[in-house]
């Protein structure tokens, strides 16, 4: 798991050097479904660039990915950078990072991966980045608010093809926090001001094809959506 990380980091420094720009973590498999989905039991951290940011009002190409897949996920932003000091804990570390968040939205990862029908050990998938592809937010609410028990849904062309709740996310998505500590202090993940922080998908993963709509709805939030070219 070590080496994944090490083979991660590279692949980060090689993508900033040809000119992406590192902009936050995202976590994976935080939840059952997904966990289930992939026959995988352990919490994995990704990278986010801003080339990886899909505005919600364009439609999604399907140019240059693999075998893309799409999935619902709550996204948090840091208000201010967290670093790290010689004496955190996670514990400290976690409140500082709970404290540093000042929003949240709705969001759908698009994950893709090197692997055939995503068929890799928890090593590959953290050397592959996560099989992060691309990534929507929806509009910014305030943090903090309650997040527990909120219901989801996730549709294609209109129709429910996943339910599930919010407590998905690890029984409780305040934990994301907790973890992203944890793995940032094995791991010194970078944490600047304005990252998302993607906190896991909420259901299984859904293969994305062109022409369809996919819409992800969450209680108390606005509704996020986007078209597939
Ligand atoms: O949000 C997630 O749980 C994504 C995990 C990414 C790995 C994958 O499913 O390929
Ligand atoms: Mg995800």
């Amino acid at each position: 798991m070590d080496d994944a990380y090490a083979i991660q980091a590279r692949n980060l420094r090689s993508r900033v050097a040809s000119g992406e720009s590192y902009i936050g973590p995202k976590l994976g498999f935080t939840s059952k479904s997904k966990m289930e989905q992939m026959g995988v039991s352990d919490v994995i951290v990704g990278f986010l660039t801003a080339e990886m940011k899909h505005p919600a009002d364009r439609p999604l190409s399907l140019a240059g990915l693999i075998h893309p897949r799409i999935e619902p996920e709550l996204v948090f932003r840091l208000g201010q950078p967290v670093e790290l000091r010689a004496d955190d804990t996670p514990e400290s570390l976690s409140l500082r990072i709970r404290e540093s968040v000042d929003a949240v939205a709705v969001g759908m990862e698009v994950i893709d991966s090197r692997y055939r029908n995503f068929k890799f050990s928890l090593s590959d998938v953290v050397a592959d980045n996560t099989s992060a592809a691309e990534f929507i937010v929806g509009e910014w609410q305030d943090f903090p608010r309650e997040l527990r028990g909120l219901p989801v849904e996730f549709l294609i062309n209109d129709e429910p093809v996943e339910g599930s709740t919010t407590d998905a996310i690890l029984g409780d998505p305040f934990i994301v926090f907790d973890q992203l500590a944890t793995m940032t202090l094995r791991y010194g993940f970078e944490l600047p001001a304005d990252a998302p922080i993607l906190a896991g998908a909420m259901t299984a993963a859904h293969w994305l094809e062109s022409g369809q709509r996919v819409e992800t709805r969450v209680e108390g939030f606005p509704a996020l959506s986007v078209t597939v070219a």
